[in-house]
């Protein structure tokens, strides 16, 4: 029987986060998840999730831009559709709606939420099964205190939850953040990997300038240090080879994967299924970092455990995940909405067994954080 999708909710959902998190483009203090469900008429219901960085700082949607653009435009468009056809949904949505890729990202996700279910199987078995039952997840230090850092450091070793760190700079003085890196490094040892994100906070000068002081101290990767759109400037620092540079920003879809590849302008790409506009979307742009021979690493829109698990579904398919994820996003907050926790261990994010994501929405916890107006 063809299962027809007859309702789309979306809901915005606050949670505090355990400490301010500190970035170039904000501080944070909580985090507003859009959760979307897909209701068809077989009552198998799929769940998506949609975060953005405090509001509009990191980007050009919001969480109510995305609720608003998903009932006003994805909704009278999806309604009446054949649940299971994907790839015709998707096209439709291509037709209708341009940009969005964060909306988009949260509606595709309960699709193949739903649809996964509907089969019995995985999410990442719709995407050639799970190669791996655990992905690495590193922890963002970034509450603007190296006291606090460093503890927090000391912390996640000692509970084996994290032994990758990156560090959130370019808010301070160059100098300032060096300092800050060096106390990091001095307190977690050699062998710890410590990567660094600027968020565009640099200009193409002061990466040439700092580029080597950060190498000096051991740093492993550099993550998107200039603006976004400086494609010929990540190129020029990624032909620098001092340390290796991460794309995040500057990837928002297949399209512009094949222009940083094509320029070599970056040694790695940060993967993200909301910036891709999807699980597909994401896996495209896998597949064209792969096939120019740039590592691949997992990253978040500091996304809630929806959001998160959906990542880790399609990363779990993945061969080479060279330098793993950041899929930590629940941990950062107080509170989770799931009735079953992620179970992150070992170092690792644990992929869950059952059917769709694997993950159930603990209703009491939806209504009990869920924006009112
Ligand atoms: C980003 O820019 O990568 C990921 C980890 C974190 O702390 O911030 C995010 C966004
Ligand atoms: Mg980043």
């Amino acid at each position: 029987m063809t299962s027809i999708i007859i309702d789309i909710n979306c809901l915005i959902v606050d949670i505090p986060t355990i400490r301010p998190h500190k970035m170039s483009v904000a501080t944070m203090g909580s985090q507003s998840m859009v959760i979307v469900r897909v209701k068809s008429s077989d009552d198998v219901e799929g769940i998506g999730e949609a975060t953005t960085i405090a509001g509009l700082n990191y980007g050009g949607e919001s969480p109510e831009s995305i609720k608003t653009n998903i009932e006003t435009y994805f909704r009278p468009l999806l309604v009446g559709q054949p649940a299971n056809q994907i790839a015709a949904l998707r096209r439709l949505i291509a037709k209708n709606i341009k940009d969005n890729h964060f909306a988009r990202s949260a509606v595709e996700t309960a699709l193949y939420d739903a649809r996964a279910k509907r089969l019995g199987v995985s999410v990442a078995d719709l995407f050639g099964g799970r190669i791996h039952d655990a992905i690495s997840v590193a922890w963002t230090l970034a509450s603007g205190e190296t006291a606090v850092d460093v503890a927090e450091a000391q912390k996640m070793l000692d509970l084996r939850r994290h032994n990758i760190f990156k560090l959130k700079i370019g808010r301070r003085a160059p100098e300032e953040d060096l300092r800050y890196i060096e106390s990091i490094r001095k307190a977690v040892g050699d062998d710890i990997s410590l990567r660094v994100d600027l968020n565009q906070g640099w200009s193409e000068t002061q990466a040439v300038r700092y580029l080597q002081p950060l190498a000096d101290l051991g740093v492993a990767l550099v993550e998107q240090p200039i603006h976004f759109k400086n494609l010929d400037g990540m190129a020029r620092l990624t032909a620098l080879g001092r340390v290796p540079i991460m794309a995040d920003e500057s990837l928002r879809g297949p399209q512009d994967g094949f222009a940083l590849a094509s320029k070599h302008c970056a040694n790695v790409f940060a993967i993200k299924i909301e910036q891709a506009g999807g699980l597909q979307p994401a896996r495209d742009l896998m597949a064209i970092a792969e096939a120019a021979d740039i590592s691949l690493y997992g990253g978040t829109m500091l996304e809630g455990s929806v959001s998160t698990v959906a990542a880790a579904h399609l990363f779990s398919t993945m061969p080479h995940l060279e330098w793993g994820t950041e899929m930590f996003g629940p941990l950062l907050l107080t509170d989770d909405i799931l009735t079953e926790p992620l179970d992150y261990s070992d170092f690792t994010l644990k992929l869950p067994a059952g059917p769709g994501l694997g993950v159930t929405l603990d209703d009491d916890k939806l209504a009990f954080y869920a924006r009112n107006h």
